[in-house]
This record gives structure tokens, C-alpha cells and sequence, in this order.
């Protein structure tokens, strides 16, 4: 097969907000290459280097690495105006020459303010049953995609005039679709994307060729960051309570054009508790002090829209089945630090429907939001761990915690995440 570079792939096993922008930024410090392959701004990843705390919702985390390229691959949706307030809002921070190093994909689709605007109302229409979107507009440019009336980066860059006629139908389109569509300012928002247009020519690229042309090298060191997480997956996600892309393994290949041979170490983000923010069902949650105590203790509040995430025990339930589609190699557990404080800790270990014990994730959320959760408790350490670097240096009770979790999934745990800082991390060689 020849020379060749294999990518290091970061994945949220739960429902997002595991911690990945903390782990992938630990590795992007050496990356060459750290690559986006789903969603768009609805992610929402934070950083704390050198004690500046960054949050990236577009661009990949390795973008405050001034020797790694940054790539936003196919799979991606991107709001334009959004993503250049990130940059400016992260150039306050400190943030250079991100032009030299942002990659974006000529393939990926355009989200407009229509998109976000109809995220808006789809959500409203559903009434009580909506989804809890974070409204970035995500469902309905994917939507605009599969439906084949989509607008893309190449569109944009390669000759405006493409741009308008597609902007136009899109426009047209959607006002028919959705009658109470506010009016949109056609003609400025076609100036406003000109001189977007100007800002990112030298960033767009095809990806697909520029990645492969790495991989074909020794020793680079790709990172691959998921958004979002294997629970929010569109295909295996708990549907319809999920975002609109493939956030699990197979995301990767089609969101970046990255052949299945170049995919190396799979790293599964655990956070030692669950949270999820938005709606759906979740097995584990608590909806009582103890999970009022995650949440506090843990500041679970959505770093794109500001919301209160839920908070449950670990799922291992969830985290078996998300190891079957994604494979993982490696685990880093997050956050184990939130728990030092309680007395008992308890773990999902199984679902039973109708006093059957399932053998396998309900596809239903009939099902799921009617399962009886078997669960094993564990005495907690009630010491803190924030200054442990070894995991020797852990509490008795917090290393059998740990050692539950890595039996049971039969994957060892590599990182283990005892504060927010970059350098509250246990490192197991
Ligand atoms: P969308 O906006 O269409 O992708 O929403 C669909 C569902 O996906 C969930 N979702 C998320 N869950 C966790 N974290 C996300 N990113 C932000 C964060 C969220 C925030 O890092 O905290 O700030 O609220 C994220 N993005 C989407 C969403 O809650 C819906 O359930
Ligand atoms: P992501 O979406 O998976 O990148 O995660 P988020 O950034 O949305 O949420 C994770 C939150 O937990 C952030 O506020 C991080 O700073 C914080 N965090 C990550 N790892 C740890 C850890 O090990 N301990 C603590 N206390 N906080 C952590
Ligand atoms: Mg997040």
C-alpha cells in the first residue's frame, strides 16, 4: 500500500459536550492537520490554553494552532456571516493569519438567514413537540441539500453570477414553501455575499484532494474532530430528536472524501455522567438533586445558545451501542472531577421493556422512553481529584469507577479529564 499518514478520529459517544474541543485541542498542539467533517455552528466546542478560554462553533479547533491547517470538509453546513463574527470574535482573543491555514471545502452547502429563520419556525409549528434546535439553521440547509436546491461554497466562488441565479431560486423557493417567511432584501443580501466572497477565496479548495495528498505522506498527524455526537446521529441517533448530519464514523468518509483506509485510532469523548441539551428521550436523566448538582457543579449550559443541559448517571447502554457503529480504540473520560463530591455513583448497565431485558439500543422512542434502567452503584471518592496527573495518584473508589467503564466496553482508557484547564489531564501511556 506504500507510505502512508492514518487520521486520529475524535468522537462525542453521548449526546455532545463530552469535552472534544478539550482533547482535540491537546492533540491539535502537534496536529498538521485538523479537520471538520459534520454540521455547522450548532457545535459548540470550548478551549482554555494558556488560560484563555476560546469557544469554536464553525471553525475546527486546530485553528489556534498557527502550524496546523484547518479544514471544513463537504459535510459541513456554513453560515458565512457567522463564521467570520467567530473569527473576530477570536482575533480579540489573539487569534493570526487564520487565511494562511483555514481550509474550506468547494463542496460544502451555504447556510442563509432563511435557513435559520425556517429552523425557527419549523420548530415553532411543532409546538410542544418540537426538537429544541439550537435555530443555526442546520436541519433546513441539509434539507435545501437533499431536496438538490442547495447553494455551495464553488457556487459562490466561481462566478457570482451562479451564485445570484441560485440565491434567487432558493429564495423563490422557500418564500413558496413557507408562506410567513419574512421578506428577505434580495439585492443586499447578494451585496453582503460579494464581499463575502472576497473574504473567502483564498480559503476554499477541494479538501478531498488536498487531504488525500497528505495522507499519501509519513508521519503527518491528521485529527479528525466529530460535532455533535454518535446519540444526535441522523441514522442512529435517537430520531427524530437528533441534528441533520452523520456525526458517527461513516461521516467522516463522506463528509471529507477521506478513504476508510486512512482512519486510525478512533477516540471516543465520554463524559463521566450524561447531559443532553435540547429534547428527546434520556434513560438515565435525573431530574432530582443529584442532577441539579451535575449541572450546577459541572456549568452544563449549552455553549452555543446558553441552555441548561439535562443531566443523568453514565449510560453504558448508550456507550456499548455507540461502540458498535464507531469502533473505538481509545476512550478519554471527561469531567470525572464533577463527581468527586457525591456519595454513591451509579451506572446504567442495561434497559428492560416490559420486564425484558433488550439486547439491543430501541430504535423506537416508544420504547426508549418507556425502558426501566438496571443500574450498578458505585461508593463515591469525596475527595478532589483536580490535581491528579497519574491515574496511580486517583482515589481507590474512582480508578474501580474507571475500571468498570473500560471492562465493561473492552477499550482502554488513554486520557482522563480532571479539570477544564488544558493541562487537568491524566495521560495514560
Ligand atoms: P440542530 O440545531 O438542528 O443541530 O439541533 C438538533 C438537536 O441536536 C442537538 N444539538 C446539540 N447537542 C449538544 N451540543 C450542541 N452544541 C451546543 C453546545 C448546544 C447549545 O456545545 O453546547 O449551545 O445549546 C448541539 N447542537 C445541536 C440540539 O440540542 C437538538 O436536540
Ligand atoms: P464539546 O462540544 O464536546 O467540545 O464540549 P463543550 O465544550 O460543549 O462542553 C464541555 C465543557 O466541559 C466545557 O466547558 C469544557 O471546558 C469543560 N471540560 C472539558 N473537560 C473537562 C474536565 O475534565 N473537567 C471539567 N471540570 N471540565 C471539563
Ligand atoms: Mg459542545
Amino acid at each position: 500500500m506504500g507510505i502512508m499518514s492514518k487520521a486520529t478520529i475524535i468522537l462525542g459517544s453521548q449526546w455532545g459536550d463530552e469535552g472534544k474541543g478539550k482533547i482535540v485541542d491537546l492533540l491539535a498542539t502537534k496536529a498538521d492537520v485538523v479537520c471538520r467533517f459534520n454540521g455547522g455552528n450548532n457545535a459548540g466546542h470550548t478551549v482554555i490554553a494558556n488560560g484563555i478560554e476560546y469557544d469554536f462553533h464553525m471553525l475546527p479547533t486546530g485553528i489556534i494552532n498557527e502550524e496546523c491547517k484547518s479544514v471544513i470538509g463537504n459535510g459541513c453546513v456554513v453560515h458565512l456571516p457567522d463564521m467570520f463574527k467567530e473569527i473576530a470574535k477570536n482575533e480579540a482573543k489573539g487569534l493570526k493569519d487564520w487565511k494562511k491555514r483555514l481550509y474550506i471545502s468547494d463542496r460544502a452547502h451555504l447556510v442563509f438567514d432563511l435557513h435559520q429563520e425556517i429552523d425557527g419556525l419549523v420548530e415553532g409549528h411543532k409546538g410542544k413537540d418540537n426538537l429544541g434546535t439550537t435555530k443555526k439553521g442546520i436541519g433546513p440547509t441539509y434539507s435545501s441539500k437533499a431536496t438538490r436546491n442547495g447553494v455551495r461554497v464553488c457556487d459562490l466562488t466561481f462566478d457570482f453570477k451562479i451564485f445570484e441565479e441560485k440565491f434567487r431560486a432558493l429564495v423563490k423557493y422557500n418564500k413558496e414553501m413557507y408562506g410567513n417567511l419574512s421578506d428577505i432584501n434580495v439585492e443586499e443580501e447578494l451585496e453582503r455575499y460579494r464581499k463575502l466572497r472576497e473574504e473567502i477565496l483564498p480559503c476554499v479548495r477541494d479538501v478531498a484532494v488536498f487531504l488525500h495528498n497528505e495522507f499519501k505522506q509519513e508521519n503527518k498527524n491528521i485529527i479528525i474532530e466529530g460535532a455533535n455526537a454518535a446519540m444526535l446521529d441522523i441514522d442512529f441517533g435517537t430520531y427524530p430528536y437528533v441534528t441533520s448530519s452523520n456525526c458517527t464514523i461513516g461521516g467522516i468518509c463522506s463528509g471529507l472524501g477521506v478513504q476508510p483506509r486512512y482512519i486510525g485510532d478512533v477516540i471516543a469523548i465520554v463524559k463521566a455522567y450524561t447531559t443532553r441539551v435540547g429534547l428527546g428521550a434520556f434513560a438515565t436523566e435525573l431530574t432530582d438533586e443529584i442532577g441539579n448538582h451535575l449541572q450546577t457543579v459541572g456549568k452544563e449550559f449549552g455553549v452555543t445558545t446558553g441552555r441548561k443541559r439535562r443531566c443523568g448517571w453514565l449510560d453504558l447502554v448508550v456507550l456499548k451501542y455507540t461502540n458498535m457503529i464507531n469502533g473505538y480504540t481509545q476512550l478519554a473520560i471527561t469531567k470525572l472531577d464533577i463527581l468527586d463530591r457525591l456519595e454513591e455513583i451509579k451506572v446504567g448497565v442495561a434497559y428492560k421493556y416490559n420486564g425484558q431485558v433488550l439486547d439491543s439500543f430501541p430504535a423506537s422512542m416508544n420504547v426508549l422512553e418507556h425502558v426501566e434502567v438496571e443500574y450498578v452503584t458505585f461508593p463515591g471518592w469525596k475527595k478532589s481529584i483536580s490535581d491528579c496527573r497519574t491515574f496511580d495518584e486517583l482515589p481507590e473508589n474512582a480508578k474501580k469507577y474507571l475500571k468498570f467503564i473500560e471492562e465493561t466496553l473492552q477499550v482502554p482508557i488513554k486520557y482522563i479529564g480532571v479539570g477544564k484547564e488544558r493541562e487537568a489531564i491524566i495521560i495514560i501511556d
